[in-house]
């Protein structure tokens, strides 16, 4: 995609694009690439979640002390120079500079600003709501991917449209851009099972993982194999429902950036998803799609005819490697059938 190398000159401004480079490997190019004002808004948009999902993922803050901290989270937004040095997650740069995002926060449209703090509010008492109980059902797994993920699709859509880049559905088809969220946070948690549950954190729902194991963390042995494959295979199941929604939404998209911004996340997720499905080493270590993949995949994901046959490809690939007797089985081909018959 094409880069766009302006440079802002105000200082707080040059210091969040530092922070939005130190902290995303994957949103960085995509974000700066956005057209007009859009560009800044976004920019800012990702820095607030970012710093209110460091506070989520700090596990060294007392849980009294961090409810509150998620709640009221929004508020900071509108208080110049608030700032929090005591965290030490992998990305508390961007709270230790957090008066910069502040700064830069109140030199946005009201519309951009009104859009940011709701997303903010809701999504910090989702995260509050979900402190203590670990995600029970399924609906609770869609509740906390809406709250950490769906939102955020849902009020980058309301950014699109309020910019007159994208047309109005885009904008108020919530469901749609809910969707985009969950495909890649249920990706995400498929994919850090290791990472989170070596953290002491549990994000695959127990009515899924309690029909192939007493805890969930019993998949990391060797004679649990089996169980955690099956296991791994529903949730990837669960989560190729969500692709006839993404591959709507896109289609809808006029401006090129927005295209780019809005697939590339999308694709590396079903790229993710097809590495993972079936796949042993989900248990064992990180899996990641390899560099070059990666770069394919971003050149590539400019046009819907490019999406289409990526998804296609991918849904191929899970349909060639369905195990006979997955329990999975009848409905994880179902789901690669829709992917592969639109065309
Ligand atoms: C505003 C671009 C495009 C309609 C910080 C983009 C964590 C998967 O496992 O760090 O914690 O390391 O890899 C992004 C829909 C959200 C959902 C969410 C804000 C797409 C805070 C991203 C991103 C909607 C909660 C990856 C959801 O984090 O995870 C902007 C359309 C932030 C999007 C979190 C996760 C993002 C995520 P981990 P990551
Ligand atoms: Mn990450
Ligand atoms: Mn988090
Ligand atoms: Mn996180
Ligand atoms: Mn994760
Ligand atoms: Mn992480």
């Amino acid at each position: 995609p094409k880069v766009n190398d302006e440079q802002p000159c105000r200082l707080t401004a040059r210091m969040c694009y530092h922070l939005l480079s130190k902290t995303s490997r994957s949103f960085s190019a995509v974000i700066q690439a956005l057209d007009g004002e859009l560009r800044h808004a976004v920019c800012i948009f990702y820095l607030t979640l970012r710093a209110l999902d460091t506070v989520e993922d700090d596990m060294t803050i007392p849980i009294d002390v961090k409810m509150p901290m998620l709640t009221n989270f929004y508020q900071h937004l509108h208080e110049p120079g608030w700032k929090y040095t005591d965290s030490s997650e992998k990305d508390s740069i961007v709270l230790e500079q957090f008066p910069s995002v502040v700064e830069e926060f109140g030199r946005l449209d009201v519309l951009y600003q009104e859009v940011i703090t709701y997303v903010c509010k809701e999504m910090g008492q989702g995260m509050a709501g979900f402190l203590q109980c670990k995600v029970g059902t399924i609906k609770e797994w869609d509740e906390y991917c809406h709250f950490v993920a769906g939102l955020v699709g849902i009020g980058l859509s309301r950014l699109f449209t309020a910019s007159s880049l994208e047309t109005r559905v885009v904008g108020e088809d919530t469901a749609l851009a809910n969707s985009l969220g969950l495909f890649l946070q249920k990706t995400n948690i498929i994919r850090d099972y290791l990472e989170d549950t070596d953290d002491g954190r549990e994000f695959w729902p127990r009515e899924i993982w309690s029909k192939y194991a007493g805890a969930l963390s019993e998949f990391k042995r060797a004679d649990k194999r089996e169980k955690g494959l099956e296991c791994l295979n529903e949730l990837v199941t669960n989560a190729l429902r969500h692709v006839p929604d993404v591959l709507v939404y896109l289609s809808r998209l006029r401006n090129q950036s927005i295209f780019n911004f809005c697939a590339i996340p999308q694709v590396m997720a079903m790229a993710t998803l097809e590495r993972c499905y079936s796949n042993p080493a989900v248990f064992t270590r990180v899996v990641k799609i390899r560099k070059g993949e990666a770069v394919r995949l971003m050149v590539d994901a400019t046009s819907m005819d490019a999406i289409n046959a990526i998804f296609d490809k991918f849904a191929r690939l899970i349909d060639l490697r369905v195990p006979i007797r997955d329990p999975s089985a009848a409905e994880t081909r179902v789901l690669c059938g829709a992917v592969l018959q639109r065309t």
